[in-house]
C-alpha cells in the first residue's frame, strides 16, 4: 500500500515539473574555454542574458581550449534535442562533419566571437563577432602614423608579434593586419611567436624575444592578458616600456580593453594603444534568437563596431580602406565610463539588446 501511494505521488510531482520547462528555449552553447579577461566577460555576457526569467535553459560547456571537446559538447546538445546551438570555436578549421550533424537534426547553429571555416556555408545560421584584421589594421596604421610624426623611419621600427592562439579568427585577422603594415611601410617585422591569448605565455615569449633580438622596439601583444606578461617580462630585466622607442623604451600594442587594469596601463603609458575587442555578445545572439523564433530574417554575418584607445594625442584619426576612424583619447572619466559596461548584471544594458526584450 505504502509503496504503491509513494509511486504514485512521484508520478504527479513529475507531471507537474514538465510543463514548465518546455516554455523554456533551450540553448547549448559550447565555450572555447576561460584563457582571458575577454573570455570571462563574453561568458558572463552569455550567462546573464540566457536565464530562466528570460525565457531561456542554457546549457553550458568550457572546451578548455581543445575543438575535440567542443564536438563533443556539440554531439551531446544534439543529442538532447535543443533548441539551438550557439559555439564560440576555438579555431576554424574541423567542422565540417559535427555542423552537418547538426543540420540534419534540424537544429540552428549561431557561430559567435572566431569564425568557422567550412565548405558549406548553410552548415551554420549565422555568425556574430568582430572584424578581427581590421582591428589589426587600426593598429598597425597608428603605429605607422605614431612613427612617423616622431621622424622614426619604418626600418627602424623593430617589431615582435606575440600572437593569440595559432588558427583562431582573432589571430588570424591581426597577424594579417601587422602584415598588411609590415608590406604597405616596411617595418622591420622580427618575430611572430605564439602566446596562446594567457599572460603567462605572453611572459614567456617576450622574456625569449628580449634575449633573441636586442633591438626590438615594438611588442605587438594579440591580447591585453598577454600583454601584461610582456610588461612583467620587460621589467623584470628592467626595460622600461613606453612610446620613448628612440630612447630605449619598449612600446607594447595590444587588443581587447575589457579589465581595467588595461586601461590603466594605457593611461600610465605602459601600453601605448589597444584595439578595442568588444565581449558583450549575449544580448547579440539573444536577439538573433528572438528573431529566429519570430521567423524574421537575420543577417547571415553581424560586426560589431569597435574603437580604438591610446593616451597619446598626435594621432586623431586613422584612415583605412576609405574609412576614417577616430582614435579615443583615454581619460581617467572614459574609463570609469566604460567600466561600467562591464560590471556584472548590467551586461544586457548595450544598444544591441534593445530589441530582443
Ligand atoms: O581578443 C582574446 C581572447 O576571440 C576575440 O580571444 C577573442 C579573443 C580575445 O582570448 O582575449
Amino acid at each position: 500500500m505504502i509503496l504503491s501511494f509513494s509511486s504514485c505521488k512521484k508520478e504527479v510531482k513529475e507531471e507537474k515539473t514538465e510543463p514548465e520547462t518546455d516554455n523554456l528555449i533551450v540553448v547549448g552553447f559550447s565555450q572555447l574555454g576561460a584563457e582571458s579577461d575577454w573570455r570571462a566577460a563574453n561568458t558572463e555576457s552569455m550567462k546573464s542574458v540566457f536565464t530562466e526569467k528570460n525565457g531561456y535553459r542554457l546549457i553550458f560547456d568550457d572546451a578548455q581550449q581543445k575543438q575535440a571537446n567542443q564536438i563533443t559538447s556539440v554531439r551531446n546538445f544534439i543529442q538532447q534535442e535543443v533548441d539551438y546551438i550557439v559555439i564560440a570555436p576555438v579555431t576554424e578549421k574541423g567542422w565540417d562533419t559535427v555542423l552537418k550533424e547538426a543540420k540534419d537534426a534540424n537544429i540552428p547553429v549561431i557561430i559567435v566571437d572566431r569564425r568557422v571555416d567550412v565548405s558549406d556555408e548553410s552548415l551554420f545560421t549565422c555568425w556574430v563577432g568582430s572584424d578581427f584584421e581590421l582591428e589589426g589594421k587600426k593598429m598597425a596604421e597608428w603605429l605607422y602614423r605614431f612613427t612617423a610624426e616622431h621622424d622614426i623611419a619604418p626600418e627602424d621600427v623593430h617589431i615582435a608579434n606575440i600572437q593569440g592562439t595559432i588558427g583562431a579568427t582573432a589571430q588570424i585577422g591581426r597577424t594579417n593586419g601587422l602584415r598588411w603594415a609590415v608590406e604597405e611601410y616596411g617595418f622591420d617585422l622580427l618575430a611572430e611567436v605564439p602566446g596562446e591569448f594567457t599572460k603567462a605565455r605572453g611572459y614567456e615569449a617576450m622574456e625569449s624575444l628580449l634575449a633573441d633580438y636586442p633591438d626590438i622596439n615594438v611588442v605587438y601583444c594579440e591580447n591585453d592578458n598577454e600583454a601584461f606578461g610582456a610588461i612583467e617580462a620587460c621589467e623584470a630585466v628592467g626595460r622600461i616600456v613606453g612610446t620613448d622607442i628612440q630612447n630605449g623604451e619598449i612600446m607594447i600594442l595590444s587588443f581587447d580593453g575589457v579589465k581595467e587594469e588595461a586601461l590603466t596601463d594605457v593611461l600610465e603609458g605602459k601600453i601605448a594603444c589597444i584595439g578595442e575587442c568588444n565581449p558583450l555578445h549575449g544580448p547579440r545572439v539573444e536577439s538573433l534568437i528572438a528573431r529566429l523564433e519570430a521567423d524574421q530574417s537575420i543577417s547571415k554575418y553581424t560586426y560589431v563596431d569597435e574603437e580604438i584607445f591610446s593616451a597619446d594625442e598626435s594621432i586623431e584619426s586613422l584612415l583605412i580602406d576609405n574609412t576614417v576612424y577616430n582614435v579615443i583619447r583615454l581619460t581617467p572619466e572614459y574609463v570609469e565610463e566604460r567600466m561600467e559596461l562591464f560590471n556584472v548584471g548590467s551586461y544586457t544594458n548595450t544598444n544591441q539588446s534593445q530589441d530582443a526584450y
